[in-house]
């Protein structure tokens, strides 16, 4: 059985267009107008195939095919983080979706059932993974009061605001005790596969995260008649930690931890006026949890130092973690003879980003696939993989699954 590759990249560039941010990347947060357009556009989609569609509370999607039971999962995302590109998660999606048409098309009977996480990204809340955290149970209803958006809403506030908390299909979206595997297809968002030449990556492992907010007290003042004696300048002190953090990390020896500073905010953000507040946030990443935890901890003892020596109020909270996680083993034998049969080249390899399938590894029976990102880009307008990588993605993921139903 083919996929319809001209369809898929079709409407891969349709939803490329349902963006905030039109010619600058895609910019799409769960629960915006785009998020929620985004989502009409695929309910219409399942419509036309035969396909119903179910949103839980938090905003988590499923589209299943009137008769399948729904054992086999494909699960992705619809959200970008900001100007992102126009692949990330939307891929995984819409290749599910042309796999199901095809199914539906060849009249083959099966149990897979496409579900669409929100969240994912964290661009709201600074919580990567919350639509299948709260779906896996790892995020609890109190999680809906302690997760607050940039402008200060709580996740509750703004699921209140949405359609999704009135939804009439409020059950539980899905058994995961009823489920036997899922699958998820996504773009590297990384080098190895365009740099080494291969078409498929399978993945091993999902790299574990710890995310934290810092926040730096210090003393506004005058920016000219202030002396830079004595002065409690925030920002430069988060300067001087972020330094020190980010050469901490390069110089660790088995060189398997990333870390990032990657939000900052300075107040009031005058140029005449010394920084009063500053706030950062701080993500490591490795495949080896014990590594993770330390860096963090090293990272928090540099921050409360800097601090302490230049008498900055601190303050740190931390924001999300998740744990390493292997892909199954009997997913990834299948992969690879499957691969072999189809004459692919393919090649094992970690994933540095986190996914939804890093959630659901903790319950069920999981299984990643990568195709090639030009240039290693990702997370950035220019964000992009060759429409034939695209194409023989999503035929590999069908032939995959053929083994499963
Ligand atoms: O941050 C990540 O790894 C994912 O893209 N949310
Ligand atoms: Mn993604
Ligand atoms: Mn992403």
């Amino acid at each position: 059985m083919r996929i319809n590759g001209k369809r898929l990249i079709s409407d891969l560039e349709d939803f490329s267009l349902i963006t905030a941010t039109p010619g600058e990347g895609v910019t799409r947060f769960s629960y915006s107008r785009e998020d929620i357009a985004a989502r009409q556009r695929l309910k219409e989609m399942a419509t036309e195939n035969n396909m119903i569609c179910r949103t839980d509370f938090f905003g988590n999607m499923i589209i299943s095919p009137k008769k399948s039971k729904g054992t086999i999962l494909f699960g992705s995302h619809i959200d970008t983080v900001k100007n992102g590109g126009w692949l990330d998660g939307i891929y995984g999606v819409i290749s599910a979706l042309e796999i199901l048409r095809t199914f539906e098309e060849n009249k083959k009977q099966h149990d897979c059932t496409l579900i669409v996480f929100a969240e994912e990204e964290g661009s709201n809340f600074g919580s990567t993974m919350t639509g299948s955290k709260f779906l896996t149970g790892k995020y609890g209803p109190e999680k809906l009061d302690q997760l607050i958006s940039d402008n200060g809403y709580t996740m509750r506030e703004v699921l209140q605001k949405t359609s999704f908390s009135r939804e009439k299909q409020k059950e539980e979206l899905i058994d995961i005790n009823f489920v036997k595997a899922m699958f998820e297809i996504h773009v590297e968002q990384g080098p190895v596969l365009d740099d080494e030449g291969f078409e498929i990556g399978i993945v091993d492992a999902v790299a574990g995260m710890k995310v934290i907010q810092i926040t730096y007290e210090g003393i506004g003042n005058h920016a000219g008649a202030s002396p830079m004696k004595g002065r409690k300048d925030s920002f430069i002190a988060a300067a001087e930690a972020a330094l020190a953090i980010d050469e901490m990390i390069c110089s660790d020896p088995e060189q398997n931890i990333v870390g990032t500073i990657g939000k900052l905010f300075v107040s009031p953000n005058c140029s005449n006026v010394i920084p009063e507040k500053t706030v950062f946030t701080l993500e490591v990443r490795s495949e080896k949890n014990i590594k993770t935890e330390a860096t963090m901890e090293a990272a928090k003892k540099i921050i409360r130092e800097t601090a302490v020596k230049r008498k900055i109020k601190c303050t740190i909270s931390d924001m999300a973690s998740s744990n390493a996680i292997p892909m199954a083993e009997d997913i990834k034998s299948t992969m690879k003879k499957i691969a072999r049969k189809k004459c692919l080249k393919y090649k094992s390899m970690s994933s540095g980003a986190v996914h939804d399938a890093a959630m659901m590894a903790n319950h069920i029976a999981t299984g990643m696939i990568f195709v090639p990102s030009i240039n290693g880009r990702s997370h950035v307008p220019e964000e992009d993989t060759r429409k034939e990588h695209l194409i023989c993605g999503t035929q590999y993921l069908m032939d995959v699954i053929q083994e499963y139903i």
